[in-house]
């Protein structure tokens, strides 16, 4: 046997060789014209999801909510958020997933709830209140004046403290996120329940067939509740990961979940149901594996987003949006680090660059203009269907959607995220503590941006894209003349045209590209990616263009392969054209 026989010992599951594709149901289309994505617009859109070749759908959040945070902040499981559709249209997109052969799963957002659910109305109703615990309360501390101060100094996500204060019962509660999205306390094994009951079982037991698990790591916090340490003595609050990150409890609580809820459930073709963790702030190779190791029985997989990290500031602090340029090697690194780390385990890994929280891939890491957005699209593609791993796209991906044009007025921008943040580096650019604050926050936002993946999607070249007879609840980006479905649809040299073919592509030489040891060749070139895939004989080289600079061709590694795919329609001699991608296979003693 070679060196590279069955180089992973990993054993073949559905999941890992599917391709996902997310939707984000404000964003999809709108069936009735109030302005809002639902769920029989979804519906309409099937037979096209379909024809992508995808194999599982993931539907963000679509439970009854205020919306503060776009669904993540939910007021009833066990509902749907009314613009949305009903529970019965749910299981209407379950059904028509399976009858098309796609699998469906949802979010499980279960590391808080909005302040509007009924659990958290009566927890903050009293003290003695029998729901009190199922969140975390805490007294005020008290400064030398007799002012009550928060019982931690954390920083939350969205910029602003973790602890909001509560007049009724005049104690504090704890949220990560918003303050209208107070924590859900695991620790409470009554709470668990509910929480497994309502969130799970309810929508399981309605056949769908797993869940993307939401914050995945952040349920068991460090108690007793103590100050993180000064690292911006600027500011009273202070960046606290370590205080909800891989808490001590994490691994107990999500084993006690698999065990007790997922493991008793099937998919509709009666396999395993799919768990994909949301795996945020864990930059530590052995800090993730226990997670995803099989053995451990906790998820089947993670997000680790060192790749969506890139040119951010350090995540949990003020500097998210600050942006810091990047050069190739740097994204090399990252990519290398999160194929190979699974060699030699029983884990598994993810493939990504897109999702409902990050700019669109195009603009951040290849380039938007009109000129070469196209190009760069595709070469994505390639980047993507390489990689070993379950391949996850997000809605708009497949046919190149780009950010919002850098135009627009940062009202357009919607996200609870982006206004606190804009509206911090007014105050800080305002008070003089950092006076280029705003420029430098309104560039990382026109990058970086949660919105822009929120953008309607563009179907066709209508007022509205095609997604609405109505307003959108968020603008329409002025290019979806140029940039849609329809259009490309009937166009051979489209990126959707060729997201088609080279999803095709990845299933024949899944072995290669899904089961793949990844080797990287050119650590420090700053204009291309080159990497190599080995499945015991068979190999597979992806040669790809990050300038608008024509680049050399690795002419040495190239010798006994044959092209299988450029993202060019004509592929030159010994040169690589500008953002050109290209797979080059060797069949020889295939298996
Ligand atoms: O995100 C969790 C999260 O902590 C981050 O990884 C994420 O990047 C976020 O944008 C914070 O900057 C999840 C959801 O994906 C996100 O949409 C929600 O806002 C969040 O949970 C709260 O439920």
């Amino acid at each position: 046997m070679s060196p590279h026989a069955d180089p992973l010992h990993h054993r073949r599951m559905w999941w890992k060789e599917a391709t996902f594709y997310q939707i984000y149901p404000a964003s999809f289309k709108d069936s009735d014209g109030d302005g809002w994505g639902d769920i029989p617009g979804i519906l309409q859109k099937i037979v096209y999801i379909a024809s992508l070749g995808v194999d599982v759908v993931w539907l963000s959040p679509m439970f009854d909510s205020p919306q503060i945070d776009m669904g993540y902040d939910i007021s009833d499981y066990e509902n749907v958020y009314a613009p949305y559709g009903t529970v019965e249209d749910v299981e209407k997109l379950v059904d028509a997933c399976h009858k098309n052969h796609m699998k469906i799963i949802l979010d499980l957002v279960v590391n808080h709830t909005s302040d509007q659910h009924a659990w958290f109305k009566e927890s903050r109703s009293s003290k003695d209140n029998p729901k009190r615990d199922w969140y975390f309360w805490q007294p005020a501390r008290y400064d030398e004046q007799g002012n009550h101060m928060p019982p931690t100094n954390w920083r939350s996500y969205f910029a602003g403290g973790t602890w909001t204060w509560d007049e009724h019962t005049q104690e504090y509660y704890l949220h990560l996120y918003d303050k209208s999205q107070p924590d859900l306390n695991w620790e409470n094994k009554e709470c668990r329940e509910a929480i497994y009951n309502s969130a799970m079982r309810f929508w399981l037991d309605k056949g769908i067939d797993g869940f993307r698990v939401d914050t995945v790591n952040k349920y068991s916090k460090v108690l007793p509740f103590r100050n993180a340490p000064i690292t911006d003595p600027t500011n009273f609050i202070q960046p606290a990961a370590e205080m909800w990150c891989n808490g001590p409890r994490i691994h107990e609580f999500i084993k006690e979940m698999n065990r007790d809820v997922l493991s008793h459930y099937r998919t509709y073709d009666n396999q395993p149901v799919v768990t994909v963790g949301e795996l945020s702030l864990c930059s530590e190779i052995d800090s993730v594996i226990p997670y995803i190791s099989a053995v451990q029985r906790e998820l089947d997989m993670v997000f680790q987003f060192d790749i969506t990290h890139l040119g951010q500031g350090p995540p949990g602090c003020n500097d998210k949006y600050d942006f810091s340029p990047w050069k190739l090697p740097e994204m090399k690194r990252i990519v290398e680090k999160w194929q190979s780390y699974i060699e030699g385990t029983d884990a598994w890994t993810t493939v990504f660059n897109e999702n409902h929280d990050n700019g669109r891939s195009i603009s951040r890491f290849a380039n938007d203009s009109p000129e070469w957005r196209t190009h760069s699209a595709k070469m994505l593609a390639l980047w993507l269907v390489g990689q070993t791993g379950t391949l996850f796209l997000y809605q708009g991906q497949e046919i190149g959607m780009i950010n919002a044009p850098k135009e627009w007025d940062m009202d357009e921008y919607k996200d609870v995220e982006s206004k606190n943040y804009w509206a911090e580096a007014i105050r800080l650019a305002e008070d003089g503590t950092d006076p280029t604050r705003k420029e430098r926050i309104r560039h990382g936002l026109q990058l970086m941006a949660r919105d822009h993946a929120r953008l309607p999607f563009q179907w066709d070249e209508s007022t509205q894209a095609g997604f609405s007879e109505g307003e959108p609840w968020m603008r329409v980006h002025d290019e979806h003349r140029e940039i849609n479905a329809a259009k490309q649809e009937k166009d051979e040299g489209s990126v959707l045209t060729f997201y088609k073919r080279v999803l095709r592509l990845r299933k024949e030489h899944k072995d290669v590209f899904v089961y793949g040891t990844f080797e990287l060749l050119d650590q420090d070139n700053e204009s291309t990616f080159v990497y190599r895939k080995r499945y015991q004989e068979k190999t597979a080289l992806m040669v790809l263009n990050f300038t608008t600079e024509t680049q050399a061709l690795p002419e040495t590694e190239l010798e006994g392969m044959d092209l299988l795919v450029s993202s060019y329609v004509k592929a030159v001699p010994r040169a690589l054209q500008p953002f050109e991608g290209r797979i080059y296979i060797n069949y020889q003693n295939q298996v």
